[in-house]
C-alpha cells in the first residue's frame, strides 16, 4: 500500500513522499525501517520525485532505538525517567497556574525542526498566556531585513521562472547539499548551454554545477558587488529608466565611484579577472545575451555584515538590468508560510519580553526578573546557538524546562520533562517551502510509536488542564483555515489526493520595477562598511592569534543537528570531527600531523582531524556543523555570540580560529 506524506524538515525541499507500506503479516524485525520505503512523489513538479539521503532514511529514523517514546520527568535523584501522560501533562498545567500572573517569567522558544499549520499549536498556547518568546534568527534573518530594506518585502521570481534564465550566478548556494532540486534545474540549465558562475569562499559541493568560480573571502561579498556595480556606474552602463525606478542614485553612484576599485578586490581577495567574469555575467555577455539569474545562499549573510553584503548583491541585480524581469532576478528566499493562512497562532498581544536568539544565554543570565519555565519545541538551542556551553548552563539554572523531542538532544537532556513527539511520516501536516510556491499535504502515513504525540494534542493537553483552560480550534479547522488564503484555491480533501498544490504567486517577482516600499521605489543601500579586519576579530584577540576563518557548513547527512542517515546517531562516530583547509593554509606548516590536532577559538576548543582540499579560501577552516555537544562534535562550542548588522541574527562565520598542537 502507498501513501503521501511530505517532508517537513527545515529545508526548502518541502517534498511530497510517496511512502510505501509493507504487508501487515510481513515480518520485519530485521529492517530497521520496518518495511516502509519512501520514496519521491513523481507528480511534483519542482522535486519530481527526487528524495534526498535523509529523506528515504526518515522511516529507519522514526523507528531508532534512541527514539524517546514516553513522557520523561525528572525524579529526586536527579534522572528523568518514564511517566504517564497525566502525570506530565498536569506537571507542567502546575507550573504554568503557579506563574499565570507573570507572564514574563514564562519563555517559550519555537526552532525550525517542524513548521506548519497545526504546528503553530505551541505559538498559540504561549501567545495566548502572553508568554516571553524569542527575537532575531539563527538562520537567514539578516539576508531577509536586507530584501526588506531593498524590496519592501522579501520576494522573488517563481522557481520555475529559472529556466528562462541565459546565465547564473550562485553566491554560495550549496546545490549539492542544501538544495538538491535547485541543484537539478541548474544541472538542465547547464544541459542547455546555460553558463554558471559560483562564488564562494571554497569546501562545498557545486563543482557538479559550475562553469566559473570566484574563491572570494569569506564575507566579503559586498565588496565584490560593489566593484561591479561600480563599473558599470563608471561605464554610464544603468539606464535612466532603471536608475529613476531607485531612491538614493545619485548619493550611491558618487559613494561608488570615490570608491577604488583595487581596495574593494583587496578586501574580498579577488583578483581584476575575477572582477571581470562576474561582470560579463552580470552584464549579458557570459550566456546569449538574455538574463542572468542570481541565486543567494544563506551562508554569505552569516556574517556581522551579512545584510549588507545581500544589500549590494541586490543592488547589482538590480542596477545591471536583471531585476523584475523573467529569467533574472535575485533569489534569496519567501517566507514558507506566505501562502497559507497561518494566523491563529498569532494571538494579538505582545509577548510579555523578548531574548535575542544570537545572545541567549547572556540575555537568559542577566535577566530580571529571572525566566522560570522555559518550554522548547522543535529546536534544540542548547547544540545550535553560538557559545553552547554558556546556554547549556542558562538552561540549567531555570526552575523548570520543558522539552517537546523525538530524542535526548542536548536541550532534552536538560528539561525536567520531555514530551515525546510525532515525527514526519506519523503526523498530520499543511507547510510551504522557503524556496518554491508549492504547498504540502503531509498524511500521517505511519503510526506512532509507544505513547508519541502530535505536538497540537501536547500544546492542547497543557492548556486544557490548566486551572483556567485555554480552548483550543478543532484540529480540521486549523488545517481548512490554512488553506482560506487568497494564494490558493484548493479544499483539503483535493490536497490530500494530490499531496500538493501550487500558490498563485506572480511568475516574476517586481514585473515594471515596482517595489513593496511605500514610494514603490527600489531602495539602494547609503553604506558600504570597509571594516572586514575589525569584524573578523572577535572579542579584541589580535588577528595574529586566531589568524582563520571558521566556517560551520551543512553536512549532507544532517538537517541541521538532525541525522539524517538510517540507523546513524551523532553519537556513533566517536572520532574526532574532520575538518578542511586548503593545501595552502599557512596553519599546515606549523602543524605535527602525527600528533594530535586541536581547533582553538577564545571560547573553547576541540580534537580534530586535518584533511586537506583544493579550493578552499587559505585562511579558512571548514567544519560540518551537527555534531553534539554531548559527544563533543558541536562547532558551537567554539562559536562566539555575534549578531548581523540586519535583522538580528547571527554571525556564526564571524568566529577566527587557530589550530595546533
Ligand atoms: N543537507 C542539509 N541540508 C540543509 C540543512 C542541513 O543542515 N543539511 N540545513 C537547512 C537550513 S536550516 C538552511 S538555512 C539551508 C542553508 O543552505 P545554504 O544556503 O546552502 O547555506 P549554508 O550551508 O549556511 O551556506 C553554505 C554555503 O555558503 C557558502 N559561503 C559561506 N560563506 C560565504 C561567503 O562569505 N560568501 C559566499 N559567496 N558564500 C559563502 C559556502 O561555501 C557554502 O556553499 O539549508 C537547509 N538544508
Ligand atoms: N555553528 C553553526 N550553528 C548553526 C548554523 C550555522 O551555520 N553554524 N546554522 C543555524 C541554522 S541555519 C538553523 S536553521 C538553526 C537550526 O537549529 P534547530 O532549529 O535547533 O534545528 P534542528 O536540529 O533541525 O531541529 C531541532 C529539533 O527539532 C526536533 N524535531 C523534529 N521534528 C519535530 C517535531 O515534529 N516536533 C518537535 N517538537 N520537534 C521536532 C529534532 O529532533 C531536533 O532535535 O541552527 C543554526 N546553527
Ligand atoms: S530533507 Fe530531503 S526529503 Fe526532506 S525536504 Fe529536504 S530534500 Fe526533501
Ligand atoms: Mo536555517
Amino acid at each position: 500500500m502507498q501513501r503521501l506524506s511530505a517532508c517537513s524538515l527545515d529545508c526548502h525541499g518541502a517534498c511530497s513522499l510517496v511512502v510505501h507500506l509493507p504487508d501487515e503479516e510481513t515480518s520485519l524485525h530485521d529492517d530497521p525501517a520496518g518495511g516502509v520505503r519512501v520514496s519521491g512523489n513523481p507528480d511534483h513538479p519542482f522535486t519530481r520525485g527526487v528524495v534526498c539521503v535523509k529523506g528515504r532514511g526518515l522511516a529507519a529514523r522514526r523507528l531508532s532505538p534512541d527514539r524517546i517514546t514516553t513522557p520523561l520527568v525528572r525524579g529526586r535523584d536527579g534522572a528523568l525517567h518514564p511517566a504517564t501522560w497525566d502525570e506530565a501533562l498536569a506537571l507542567c498545567a502546575a507550573r504554568l497556574d503557579a506563574l499565570r500572573d507573570t507572564p514574563e517569567s514564562i519563555l517559550h522558544l519555537r526552532g525550525f525542526g517542524y513548521r506548519g499549520a497545526l504546528a503553530e499549536a505551541s505559538n498559540y498556547l504561549f501567545n495566548s498566556l502572553g508568554a516571553a518568546s524569542k527575537r532575531g534568527s539563527l538562520c537567514d534573518g539578516a539576508g531577509d531585513a536586507a530584501c526588506e530594506a531593498d524590496f519592501g518585502a522579501p520576494d522573488h521570481n517563481d522557481s520555475d521562472d529559472l529556466a528562462n534564465a541565459a546565465a547564473i550566478v550562485n553566491w554560495g548556494k550549496d546545490l549539492a547539499r542544501s538544495s538538491l532540486h535547485l541543484g537539478l534545474m541548474v544541472r538542465d540549465a547547464r544541459k542547455r548551454g546555460v553558463p554558471v558562475l559560483t562564488i564562494s569562499p571554497g569546501g562545498d559541493d557545486n563543482d557538479a554545477f559550475t562553469d566559473a568560480r570566484i574563491r572570494i573571502r569569506p564575507g566579503g561579498d559586498r565588496f565584490l558587488a560593489a566593484a561591479a556595480i561600480r563599473r558599470l556606474l563608471a561605464d554610464d552602463a544603468v539606464p535612466q529608466a532603471i536608475s529613476e525606478r531607485t531612491r538614493g542614485f545619485a548619493e550611491f553612484r558618487a559613494m561608488l565611484l570615490a570608491m577604488n576599485e583595487s581596495e574593494l578586490l583587496a578586501a574580498c581577495d579577488a583578483t581584476p579577472a575575477d572582477l571581470d567574469t562576474l561582470c560579463r555575467w552580470m552584464r549579458g555577455q557570459a550566456g546569449n545575451g538574455g538574463p542572468t539569474a542570481s541565486l543567494l545562499g544563506w551562508g554569505l549573510q552569516r556574517y556581522l555584515r551579512g545584510g549588507e553584503s545581500v544589500r549590494f548583491i541586490n543592488a547589482l541585480v538590480m542596477l545591471s538590468g536583471n531585476m523584475g524581469v523573467s529569467g533574472g532576478g535575485a533569489y534569496y528566499g519567501i517566507s514558507s508560510g506566505r501562502s497559507l493562512d497561518l494566523s491563529w497562532g498569532k494571538k494579538s498581544g505582545k509577548p510579555a519580553r523578548t531574548f535575542l536568539l544570537s545572545h541567549l544565554a547572556q540575555e537568559l543570565a542577566a535577566a530580571d526578573p529571572p525566566v522560570r519555565f522555559l518550554w522548547v519545541d522543535a529546536f534544540n538551542p542548547v547544540n545550535q546557538s553560538p557559545d553552547a556551553p554558556a546556554l547549556a548552563r542558562a538552561v540549567e539554572a531555570i526552575d523548570f524546562t520543558v522539552v517537546v523531542e523525538a530524542f535526548l538532544t542536548d536541550t532534552a537532556r536538560r528539561a525536567d520533562v520531555v514530551l515525546p513527539c510525532a515525527l514526519v511520516l506519523e503526523r498530520e501536516e499543511i507547510f510551504g517551502s522557503a524556496y518554491h510556491n508549492y504547498i504540502a499535504y503531509a498524511a500521517p502515513a505511519c503510526p506512532m510509536p509507544g505513547e508519541v504525540r502530535h505536538d497540537f494534542d501536547i500544546a492542547r493537553g497543557v492548556a486544557e488542564r490548566l486551572a483556567r483552560p485555554i480552548p483550543f480550534p478543532d484540529r480540521e479547522d486549523v488545517l481548512r483555515q490554512a488553506l482560506r488564503s487568497p494564494w490558493l484555491e484548493v479544499s483539503l480533501e483535493e490536497l490530500k489526493a494530490t499531496g500538493w498544490t501550487k500558490a498563485r504567486r506572480a511568475a516574476v517577482a517586481w514585473e515594471g520595477l515596482r517595489f513593496a516600499h511605500a514610494d514603490g521605489l527600489y531602495h539602494l543601500p547609503e553604506a558600504l562598511h570597509m571594516d572586514w579586519a575589525a569584524a573578523t576579530t572577535p572579542h579584541g584577540a589580535s588577528p595574529d592569534d586566531y589568524p582563520l576563518h571558521l566556517l560551520t557548513l551543512l553536512a549532507p547527512d544532517y538537517v541541521n543537528s538532525q541525522v539524517g542517515l538510517p540507523g546513524r546517531q551523532p553519537g556513533d562516530n566517536t572520532e574526532p570531527v574532520t575538518v578542511q583547509v586548503a593545501p595552502e593554509c599557512p596553519a599546515l606548516a606549523t602543524l605535527d600531523m602525527d600528533r594530535p590536532v586541536f581547533i582553538v577559538s577564545p571560547h573553547g576548543h576541540m580534537p580534530v582531524q586535518v584533511q586537506t582540499r583544493p579550493g578552499i579560501h587559505p585562511r579558512t577552516v571548514i567544519m560540518p556543523r551537527g555534531g553534539w555537544l554531548a559527544h563533543g562534535r558541536s562547532p558551537n562550542a567554539l562559536i562566539a555570540p555575534l549578531a548581523t548588522d540586519m535583522g538580528d541574527s547571527t554571525a556564526y562565520y564571524d568566529q577566527q580560529v587557530r589550530l595546533e598542537n
